[in-house]
């Protein structure tokens, strides 16, 4: 660790490697200065509403075991997740049918979990509540291990954009929740999220969440055979431009199927880079991402959690879609709901 007098950028580098500061660990330095003045710059000079609390972290509860008769993912034993991202992104009329029982799973879990939101109500009882319904409807808990994550769905509260771990704090009225439910079930993944209000919210919390689930089925929208990825990150933009929100850049869609993560990344931002074109048969999520201020994020300690860099609020919705030959089918709506889309 450094302290004190800055080094000038042609004495030897503060690390020992001999070579010129410039030369070695100069730029680097400099970034994290950076980054590291951006967040409190950010909070200092535009802070989060009158009222708001931070969140954090609370107890972790110990890991729940899953009833080993329920076929469970490789990483479930491991935490190390095996395969390749880009094999069969084509899915058979048999695959597309596992999807199907699997999205349909996960919509039911995460409508048992709404039901328990309350103020009062741990996001540690949350994860509880969701395991057992993942184990009922005979799937694994598809977060559960994958790449050593403790918990059965991600409860992202207020500030924390994704990735939040089910923890000892109790939702509290006004917070605004992300519940975000994957199951593996019939040998497939299928993942949704919403973000819900606990009791009586403010306005601006409810618009944040309005236009993100907005936001995601203008994303929805624009998908059908021959389009472009990129097409789904400049609908989304362009519906969260007037309101002035962060979208998030750091955490993307993806293809999902046997595994968790596939081809393609799914950017919710205008992306030149997201080439990939859509086909019939294809699956993957839109979930984006929108914050009250700006885009930028950090990291809790836990290595997991991601919260805003100014600590305002972050809404998220998600979908697992079906490119169909007419268009796209949402495999994770509600039961009943009509497609909004043709397919
Ligand atoms: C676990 C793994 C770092 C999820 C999604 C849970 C979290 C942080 C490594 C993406 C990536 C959910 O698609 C997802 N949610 O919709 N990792 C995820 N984890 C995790
Ligand atoms: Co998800
Ligand atoms: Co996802």
């Amino acid at each position: 660790m450094r302290t004190g007098s800055k080094i000038t950028p042609n004495e030897p580098c503060w690390c020992g490697s001999g070579t010129k500061y410039k030369k070695c660990h100069q730029a680097r330095d400099l970034l994290k200065e950076l980054q590291g003045q951006t967040g409190e710059a950010l909070r200092a000079a535009n802070p989060p509403s009158a009222g708001y609390v931070a969140v954090r972290p609370g107890v972790v509860s110990d890991r729940r075991t899953v009833d080993p008769s329920i076929p469970a993912p490789s990483y479930a034993k491991t935490g190390q997740v095996a395969g390749d991202r880009g094999a069969n992104l084509i899915k058979t009329p048999d695959q597309i049918a596992r999807m199907r029982r699997a999205c349909r799973a996960a919509r039911e879990v995460l409508e048992t979990v709404k039901k328990a939101v309350a103020p009062g109500v741990t996001t540690d009882q949350l994860d509880a509540i969701a395991h057992e319904e993942y184990q009922r409807l005979g799937g694994y808990p598809s977060t559960l291990n994958y790449h050593g994550f403790p918990k059965s769905l991600c409860t992202s509260v207020n500030e924390v954009i994704c990735h939040g771990i089910p923890d000892s704090r109790p939702l509290v009225e006004g917070d605004i929740v992300n519940l975000d439910i994957t199951i593996y079930l019939d040998g497939m993944h299928g993942d949704l999220s919403e973000t819900v209000g606990v009791g009586v919210i403010d306005d601006a919390s409810q618009k944040l969440i309005d236009v993100t689930r907005e936001a995601m089925y203008a994303g929805i929208g624009v998908c059908r055979p021959g389009q472009r990825i990129r097409a789904i990150g400049q609908a989304i933009e362009a519906h969260v431009a007037p309101h002035r929100y962060g979208v998030v850049r750091a955490f993307v869609g993806h293809g999902i199927g046997e595994m968790f993560h596939l081809d393609p990344q799914v950017p919710h931002y205008d992306d030149p880079q997201a080439t990939f074109v859509m086909r019939p048969g294809q699956t993957f999520t839109v979930e984006p991402m929108i914050n009250q201020g700006t885009w930028q994020h950090e990291s809790w300690k836990d290595g997991w959690t991601a919260v805003t860099a100014d600590r305002k609020r972050s809404a998220q919705h998600e979908h697992t879609l079906l490119i169909t030959e007419r268009g796209v089918e949402i495999l994770t709506l509600p039961d009943g709901m009509p497609q909004p889309f043709t397919h």
